[in-house]
């Protein structure tokens, strides 16, 4: 397998407290308000991979004290940058407008919205700030950096590693000049955007915000960190859809009651899904100095029963995807027409509900979530957790700080109903137990709102770390990775599958994976493996036993994979892995129409017939975003 230089190198582009986590500060999506200036830092950086001997010469030469610019990449045609392990190196010059360096009242940060796998950040030559693992944000106040002089651009240098060991989140071993086993492509670098924003010096530092529903009473549970100096003001709103304010308070702390509450639902559950307040927040200090924030809240509930999954009290069925952070030529870097075009198919397959497989997703893609009702299982990236050493402290101890990371980011999006610690651990080893229980008790004292789970593929009596999650998570690949070509087993195997862990656990299940590789435009019958006839006879099996256990405690199917991607090279992926019911370039292959046929039946039997949108019924033209 090759891991990767991302092409993204262009970069375009309860109380659930603070005071839980152990981070310091928050992390509010950085947005424009009359106290706040942003500045994107899309487009070209300038790039230069370290190639030499001890990947080390950068750090010898000290490559942050002067411009790198004399070196200029492009999306690589190079199969040696491709498969290039080791330190690169990201430049870019920012203008900064002149009150940001000459007004001291100002705080300008600077925020690395993903940067895979560690990064090391200089400010003019200054080192500000060094991070670990991909996927989720980092920043640095470089304030007193640009204010100490004349001058009104800054320097920015990131030098970014994509080695994994055993020890990294997720694990894995691409070690320069050493094998490289990992189980999809390895694209690092910069995936998404890194901004420059300002503050007032005393500022909202973060927001927690859970809800609840009392009656037909929505209540909005509110904290908020202000960070600079001690005396300030606090005023919160919260307005409807039409601007209408219809609670308000002031102080750090508090609860908004709202009568009459129109609840946030997941889409295709309700007439009108995922309604959305705002909630305003306005500190000020004195007269002149204020600072504002506007969160999005949705008014919702979750909780599990031993065999339903709730939202707003009634059962959610989960019907929904896995997906990647994929696409040709930009790896895994973020780009708003892909994800538009992805929302505007989930929503054709009438999908309501999809899994961040195998790591945290943008920020854009849970507000997106948000705003059109997509329910999220947000994961972490524990992928490939499965040799011994991989359970040890040091693992335990990163991966607890990853699910902090996680929780501050995205803690208050209404889509995210629960988290997920791993995909498919070896959680039968022995240190598995202590492992999950910490993990588990760390994501549920962080946030006691949200069931937490991960994803197994162990066997019911063998796994040790399903005692202490909420919902089963269980992929299996019947008449795939076992018993290759034979349809017929699927059916006994699965039912039993459901059967044995229900019995264990008396917990809800999801089939959180299940699938089979395809090429598109491959096509025999009767079926036989990586044929569209093999995907649909292979989902059609599924589907059957899904009818039978979701009358009982089954809860959800998700389907691997929305879209090919690319893996490692291995003599079982054909450029990358097919289990897509989407090309990579996003056309259906014939299971795609299945399951949206499944699906809309699906919705049509658990909804109010006059509530079923009639722009997305089968046959009419696919809601567009
Ligand atoms: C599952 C993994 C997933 C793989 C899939 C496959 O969770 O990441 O891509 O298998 O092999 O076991 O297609």
């Amino acid at each position: 397998m090759s891991p990767k230089l991302s092409p993204c190198w262009v970069v375009l582009g309860p109380l659930l407290c603070s005071c839980a986590l152990a981070l310091q500060g928050g992390m509010l999506f950085p947005v424009e308000t009359p106290s706040r200036e942003l500045k994107v830092l899309d487009g070209l950086w300038h790039f230069r991979a370290d190639f030499s001997e001890n990947r080390l010469l950068g750090f010898e030469q000290q490559w942050y004290r002067q411009p790198l610019r004399e070196v200029f990449n492009d999306i690589t045609q190079e199969a040696q940058l491709r498969d290039f392990i080791g330190w690169v190196w990201y430049e870019r010059e920012a203008v900064l407008p002149q009150r940001w360096t000459q007004d001291t009242d100002t705080r300008v940060v600077l925020r690395i919205n993903s940067a895979h796998y560690h990064a090391v950040v200089w400010v003019n030559g200054i080192h500000v700030v060094e991070h670990e693992g991909g996927h989720l944000p980092f920043e640095a106040d470089i304030s007193k950096l640009v204010q100490t002089g004349p001058q009104t651009t800054c320097r920015i240098t990131i030098a970014i590693n994509n080695t994994l060991t055993p020890h990294t989140l997720p694990p894995g071993s691409i070690i320069y000049k050493s094998d490289t086993v990992f189980d999809f492509f390895n694209y690092a670098g910069l995936h998404r955007s890194v901004v420059l924003y300002t503050t007032p010096t005393t500022y909202i530092d973060d927001i927690t915000v859970t809800t609840d529903v009392e009656q037909e009473v929505g209540l909005v549970n509110y904290w908020i960190s202000v960070q600079g100096d001690e005396h300030f003001q606090l005023e919160v709103r919260l307005l409807d859809e039409d601007g209408k304010v219809v609670a308000q308070e002031t102080g750090e702390q508090g609860q908004l009651r709202v009568p009459g509450a129109n609840l946030w639902w997941p889409y295709l559950m309700h007439e009108h899904p995922a309604y959305l307040y705002s909630l305003e927040v306005r500190m000020a200090k004195t007269v002149s100095e204020s600072d504002f924030y506007t969160l999005p809240v949705g008014i919702r509930t979750v909780a599990v029963t031993e065999s339903k999954f709730l939202i707003n009290g009634k059962p959610f069925y989960f019907h929904g995807v896995n997906k990647h952070e994929d696409s040709d030529i930009r790896g895994k870097g973020f780009d708003w027409p892909l994800l538009i075009k992805d929302f505007n198919l989930i929503k054709w397959l009438g999908a309501n509900s999809f899994r961040t497989s195998h790591y945290p997703y943008s920020e854009e893609v849970l507000q997106l979530c948000d705003r059109y009702g997509i329910v999220v299982i947000d994961e972490c990236p524990g992928v490939g957790i499965k040799l011994p050493q991989s359970f040890g402290n040091e693992s335990l101890r990163h991966h607890l700080e990853v699910m902090d990371e996680l929780v501050r980011r995205d803690k208050n999006h209404p889509a995210v109903v629960m988290w997920s610690v791993a995909n498919e651990p070896a959680s039968a080893l022995k240190p598995a137990a202590y492992y999950f229980k910490t993990l588990i008790s760390h994501t549920k004292a962080l946030d006691p709102t949200r069931p937490v789970t991960f994803v197994t593929n162990e066997k019911y009596n063998a796994d040790l770390g399903a005692p202490y999650v909420d919902v089963v998570c269980v992929n299996s690949y019947f008449s795939w990775y076992h018993d290759s070509g034979h349809l017929e087993v699927i059916q006994p195997q699965l039912k039993s599958q459901f059967e044995n862990w229900y019995k264990t656990y008396k917990k809800p299940i999801i089939q959180s994976e299940y699938g089979a590789d395809t090429i598109a435009g491959f096509h025999q019958d009767p079926p036989v493996m990586f044929s569209e006839e093999y995907q649909k006879a292979l989902l059609e099996n599924y589907h059957l036993i899904f009818d039978q256990k979701r009358k009982e405690y089954v809860v959800g199917e998700l389907i691997w994979n929305f879209a090919d991607f690319m893996t490692n090279q291995s003599p079982i992926r054909v450029i990358g892995n097919k289990k897509g019911i989407f090309t990579r370039q996003r056309q259906p292959k014939s299971a795609a129409f299945i399951l949206r046929e499944r699906y809309w039946r699906i919705v049509s039997e658990t909804m109010d017939h006059h509530s079923v949108p009639t722009t997305h019924c089968l046959g009419t033209r696919p809601f567009t975003i």
